[in-house]
């Protein structure tokens, strides 16, 4: 049984996010899902995301390669909760590649390429235009 854990915001759910939770479940059996909150987002972007913590939670969970989430309170937990759900392999967009090795001595760490041509920010461009 191989536990993979990953983290987002996953704001205005679209198919990169969905592409790259498919990508993480098979490395392994049972993928667990850290949304992160309201909060954390406004500390680090100034601003909340356009759907509350309560609906992207929902949009993940039910997503079918999923099997267990949670809400991602702080950036710097990430090693107390690859402990905590007994992760493995630790996922992450390669957006932030290089950015968790110092947890490769807890939990293998794997970046994946981005989905290209689809983020929220161009989403919500394109939708300003129109
Ligand atoms: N992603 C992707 N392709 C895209 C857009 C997003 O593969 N076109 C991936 C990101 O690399 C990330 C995941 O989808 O792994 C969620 O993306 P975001 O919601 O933008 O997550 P972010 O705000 O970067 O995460 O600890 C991390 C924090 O929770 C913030």
């Amino acid at each position: 049984m191989r536990r993979i854990i990953t983290f987002g915001t996953f704001d205005v759910y679209h198919v990169g996010h969905v592409n790259i939770l498919e990508r993480a479940k098979e490395l392994g059996n049972y993928l667990i899902v850290g949304v992160s909150t309201d909060a954390l987002n406004f500390e680090k972007k100034n601003r909340y995301p356009i759907f509350t913590e309560q609906q992207r939670l929902q949009m993940v969970a039910t997503t079918y390669c999923v099997d267990e989430v949670f809400l991602e309170e702080s950036l710097e937990k990430k090693g107390h909760y690859i402990e905590k759900y007994s992760a493995d392999i630790l996922v992450m967009g390669n957006d932030w590649a290089d950015k968790f090795d110092h947890l490769s001595n807890l939990c293998k760490v794997i970046y994946l390429p981005r989905t290209e041509g689809i983020s929220t920010s161009e989403i919500l461009r394109i939708i300003r235009k129109r």
